[in-house]
């Protein structure tokens, strides 16, 4: 019968296209999220683009995750931005020029051979290393992959929870709004207006050069970027005192998740994880304790510096935790039910009024379904909701979603985000993480 069979047209599969964007985004050792937006290596983003790639080139994963911890700083942080020195200082703003990590970085320990930002990302790396290394466990051992990651990984871990822990309460802050990556969600509105933004002669932004104004934050919110970014740099990058503090949900939540990765990592080199998912487990209790609102059916952002409290605004963060498999069962009942519910409208069932999960509450005051992360919906939000809804016993829920992502990653040219109602395209396309996580979703 070899001549009836029918071999699927590869050549015109998502699977490819998919792979395309990732090697055109490939810079020869790491992948920019987008060549015109973003034309650095961003850490967040490496660590999503890594658990994509892993499915078509495993080393080129590897490397990914290597080539960013190469610019981790000697107290810990993974910088949020690794500059690219071949790139034009006025490709995108804030430039090296601005962090001057190499002098203003020095007492915290800045590396002195690539140029770096001060802020950092979602810690999704350690995560995204067990990932990659089991996609090809017998290369990850012969190039000892596990055992050179597995110690950058830990003092990454240690400095977060050792340095920013700003409440008190066990649980990560974020120290500024591109911190978290959701950079202007509408949970930040009222720990910026705190803050006296840097005068507008005083910078200038490029991402309008390439993105709709109308979809980016807005002059204002850079003011205000750009002058706790100043402060922090001024202040050489020291921890404990700035204006803005928050706990928020989704980045201690991917915290947690790579905390466990990192047991397992332990345990792959034939040490012990116990005490890491020990710590993972108090963590999680942190997590309920400091940030659930049962009002809500949901994880809100705790604002630190105003004395303010919760945070009374709906964002995609705080349904996040659900990824965790740790979680108490009503509470991720709770989630799954919200996020069906008015506020996020995702199906399958009655409720179903969005294509993706948005980025913000539907019926929230700030809603704007084209602005940036005030409720356009992103497909990292969603690959991680997907995973959570399979871990707590919601496999259709899961389907959905994961169809909802392959058909718009695919249909959108690999958006940055889209319409969450249109499923419109918005921001840049051949977006890194949009094509890695269709990728892995197709596996
Ligand atoms: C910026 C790269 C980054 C993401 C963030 C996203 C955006 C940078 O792009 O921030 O200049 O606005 O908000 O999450 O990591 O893709």
């Amino acid at each position: 019968h070899a001549i009836a069979y029918d071999p699927p047209a590869r050549g015109d599969g998502l699977h490819v296209r998919a792979a395309r964007v990732l090697a055109a985004n490939w810079t020869g050792n790491a992948t920019v999220p987008s060549r015109s937006l973003y034309p650095h290596q961003w850490s967040w983003d490496s660590a999503f683009i890594a658990i994509g790639l892993r499915h078509v080139s495993p080393l080129r994963a590897q490397t990914e995750l290597e080539t960013l911890l190469a610019a981790q700083w000697g107290d810990g942080r993974v910088p949020h931005i690794v500059f690219n020195p071949s790139v034009p200082l006025d490709a995108y703003f804030p430039s090296p020029d601005f962090w001057r990590s190499a002098t203003a970085g020095r007492t915290a320990g800045a590396p002195r051979t690539v140029q770096t930002s001060g802020i950092v990302q979602p810690p999704v790396h350690a995560l995204a290393a067990w990932l990659v290394h089991r996609a090809d466990p017998v290369l990850s051992r012969s190039r000892g992959f596990l055992a050179r990651v597995y110690p950058r990984l830990a003092a990454w871990h240690r400095y977060l929870t050792h340095r920013r822990d700003r409440g008190g309460g066990g649980l990560v802050s974020v120290v500024h709004p591109w911190e978290q990556g959701m950079d202007n969600s509408p949970c930040w509105d009222a720990p910026l207006a705190r803050i006296t933004p840097a005068p507008d002669r005083s910078f200038r932004r490029a991402d309008l050069d390439h993105g709709a104004a109308e979809d980016r934050p807005t002059d204002l919110d850079y003011g205000r970027y750009v002058r706790l970014a100043a402060d922090y740099r001024d202040g050489r990058y020291a921890d404990g005192e700035g204006e803005f503090a928050v706990e928020d949900p989704a980045f201690n939540a991917l915290l947690i998740a790579s905390e466990y990765a990192l047991a397992r990592i332990a345990e792959e080199l034939g040490a012990a994880g116990t005490a890491r998912r020990a710590r993972a487990q108090r963590l999680t209790a942190a997590l309920v304790e400091r940030l659930w609102d049962p009002a809500a059916g949901m994880f809100l952002c705790r604002d630190l510096g105003g004395g303010q409290g919760l945070v009374r605004e709906r964002s995609v963060s705080g349904l996040i935790p659900l990824m965790l498999p740790g979680l108490p069962p009503e509470i991720a009942a709770t989630l799954v039910r919200t996020l069906r519910g008015p506020h996020f409208g995702f199906g399958p069932g009655p409720g179903d009024r969005t294509r993706l999960v948005p980025s913000y509450d539907l019926l929230g005051e700030a809603f704007d379904p084209h602005r940036y992360w005030r409720g356009p919906a992103w497909f990292n939000t969603a690959w991680l909701l997907e995973r959570g809804l399979r871990a707590h016993g919601e496999p259709q829920s899961a389907d959905a979603l994961r169809g909802a992502v392959l058909h718009l990653a695919d249909a959108t040219g690999f958006a940055e985000y889209v319409d969450p109602y249109t499923g419109e395209a918005c921001g840049a396309t051949g977006f890194g993480w949009t094509a890695a996580l269709a990728l892995d979703l197709c596996h």
